[in-house]
Order: C-alpha cells, then structure tokens, then sequence
C-alpha cells in the first residue's frame, strides 16, 4: 500500500552533516522524495508538531532544541513508507536503538538523553496526514 509520511532530519542531525547519510537509506530502501524543505521551524509550528507530548517534562526543551537551528523536512513516498521509515530509524532512545538503523548507528547518547535521536518519522496515517499538513499545507 503506497502511503506517505514527514520526516524530519532535526537540528543535530543537519549540524553534524548527516542529511545526504539519511537521505541515501530512505532512497536505498527504494522511498521516493515528494518534497523537501530545508528551514528553522518556528515554535508554534513546533508546537502543533508535537502537541500530543504537550504537558510532558520534556515538551518545552524539544520545542526550544527544535527551534534552534535549520531541519530537513521532506514528504517520502513508498509502499508501508509509515512503518518502514520507523524502522529505519529505530528506537526513540539511541542508547537501546539497534544497530544497522539512523538511531543506533549514529545517535550519540552523550550529546543529550533522547531529545537529539537525529530523525522525526510519522507514526501513523492519522499522524503522517496531520504533519503533512503542517509542514507542507500546499500538498
Ligand atoms: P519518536 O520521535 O520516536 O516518535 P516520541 O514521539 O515519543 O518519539 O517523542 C518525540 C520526541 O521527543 C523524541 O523524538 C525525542 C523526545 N523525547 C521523547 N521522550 C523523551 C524523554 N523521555 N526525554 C527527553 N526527550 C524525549
Ligand atoms: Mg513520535
């Protein structure tokens, strides 16, 4: 089933030049790029984003990381893109996210816990259509 999700790379995956790196596993996987945009998200576009973890301990500190410098976002297109592209991308923490994906190969735990784990990905249909239509309202 062709569907399509939004993914991000976030502030600390652009800074440490890792946009061609998840570019190339979304490709290899087969995933065709709709769109992308390269861009500082403001927060109340943050805030729509992530309005599900509103009230969490850690929603203000990923609003601000979010917001403090340029993310590639794009629309990626494929069959079970939702699913697949989680998959790529592996557990939330990089700590305990496995080997051969985004996360656990090149999330840096160091760096701060959880918050900077490289890539968003859509983590359902109802999700994928709502962020896309935040992101990119004119698709
Ligand atoms: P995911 O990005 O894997 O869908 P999520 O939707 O649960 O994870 O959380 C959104 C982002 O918030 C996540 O990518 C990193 C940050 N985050 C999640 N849990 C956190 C925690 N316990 N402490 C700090 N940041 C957290
Ligand atoms: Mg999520």
């Amino acid at each position: 089933m062709t569907e399509r999700t939004l993914v991000i790379v976030k502030p600390d995956g652009v800074e440490r030049g890792l946009v061609g790196e998840v570019v190339k596993r979304i490709e290899s996987k087969g995933y065709r790029l709709v769109t992308v945009d390269l861009l500082t998200p403001d927060r109340a576009t943050l805030e729509r984003h992530y309005a599900e973890h509103e009230g969490k301990p850690f929603f203000r500190p990923l609003v601000e990381f979010m917001s403090s410098g340029p993310v590639f976002a794009m629309v990626v297109e494929g069959d079970r893109v939702i699913a697949g592209f989680r998959s790529l991308a592996g557990a939330t923490d990089p700590t305990v996210a496995a080997p051969g994906t985004i996360r656990g190969d090149l999330g840096r735990e160091w760096d701060a816990p959880v918050m900077r784990n490289l890539v968003h990905g859509s983590d359902s249909e109802a999700s994928a259509a709502r962020e896309i239509a935040i992101w990119f309202p004119s698709l």
